[in-house]
């Protein structure tokens, strides 16, 4: 499932100039830090597909099961004649079985949207098996792909919006109404939206969910820097940082660190930075929120959305929740 070749340098020179604008600024802050999208290049996409794997992580397992569960519930409540977009698509697994459910209905277009070619081409070849599913990938970020898939809207037709798997735990809190709040803005009303969100559950079980003995999680984290080597010809010697999952239970969240083993420098020469770290200095690399079931009808109220059900997972708290737009 790893690949032992990589490519050379899969960005175009667009994205790469944004990369080496996000790279100096997130590492020339008196807070380190780097943005949790960048891990998704083709390493680090084949890296999370192998976390969705190890028993220690079940947040896309629940997902799956929700969806499997709801699916036929689902298109019920939606009807026919339904365009679906999925923000943050991967591989497509997780949406395989709910996309069956949905084109029972009637066919329909789905366009999964991503900023990483290799998930979208494995995206591809996953629902090609799902019979009466047109695809239509859209290689962007999240909201610039929602407005190309939307374009493709006929008239009368209901666009369902994925939002799947627990991503929006990756935006701070205030970010994630933030971002709703646009997300609503690019839907007609009576739009829907349909969003997987991790629950809170005991800490010790998140840790090791984000920390997993086989380290895999830590090849996750460490590859950001490798990719910074590769893209931008960073000189980060990778046995010299550590990765550090850690809950934070007032803000109810899991961070990931990059911690500095020993003081050292780095060179980022396409980003135009020599950075200097402490001893025990980290890089915050991902924030990922836990929700409390409570939350989410009062989130929905904030971004524009009437909450018109929710189906969750017992054996890894998990909820997805089906969103009307007002
Ligand atoms: C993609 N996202 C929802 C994952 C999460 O759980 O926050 C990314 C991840 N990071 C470490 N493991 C998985």
């Amino acid at each position: 499932m790893i690949r032992a070749h990589v490519p050379a340098s899969p960005s175009c020179p667009a994205r790469l100039a944004e990369f080496a604008a996000d790279v100096h600024e997130g590492l020339c802050a008196p807070r380190k830090m780097l943005s949790p999208k960048y891990f998704y290049d083709a390493v680090g996409s084949a890296l999370f597909d192998a976390i969705c794997l190890l028993p220690e992580y079940g947040v896309l397992r629940a997902d799956d099961r929700v969806l499997r569960r709801a699916g036929p519930e689902i298109a019920a409540r939606l009807g026919p004649a339904t365009l679906v977009a999925e923000l943050g698509s991967g591989s497509g697994t997780k949406t395989r079985s709910l996309l069956a459910a949905l084109s029972g209905r009637g066919g329909l277009t789905y366009r999964p949207i991503d900023l990483s070619a290799a998930a979208l081409q494995r995206c591809r070849r996953e629902v090609a098996r799902v019979p009466g599913v047109r695809i239509a990938e859209v290689e962007a970020d999240f909201l610039p792909g929602l407005a190309v898939a939307g374009r493709e809207r006929h008239e009368g037709e209901r666009l369902l919006v994925l939002f799947l798997g627990g991503t929006l735990g990756n935006f701070e809190r205030p970010a994630a109404v933030g971002f709703l709040r646009e997300l609503r803005a690019a839907l007609l009303p009576g739009d829907a939206l349909l969003l997987g969100t991790d629950l809170v559950k005991e800490p010790d079980r998140l840790l090791l969910a984000y920390d997993d003995p086989a380290g895999v999680t830590a090849a996750f984290n460490l590859n950001l820097l490798a990719r910074i080597n590769r893209e931008l010809g960073g000189d980060f010697h990778l046995p010299a940082f550590a990765h550090e999952a850690r809950w934070d239970d007032g803000a109810r969240r899991i961070e990931m660190h990059l911690r500095a083993r020993e003081p050292q420098r780095v060179r980022v020469p396409a980003a135009g930075v020599v950075a200097a770290f402490e001893r025990g200095e980290t890089i915050w690399t991902e924030t990922s929120c836990k929700y409390e079931e409570d939350e989410l009808v009062a989130l929905a109220r904030a971004a524009g959305f009437r909450s018109e059900a929710r189906w969750t997972d017992g054996e890894w708290p998990f909820a997805e929740s089906l969103w009307i737009a007002d």
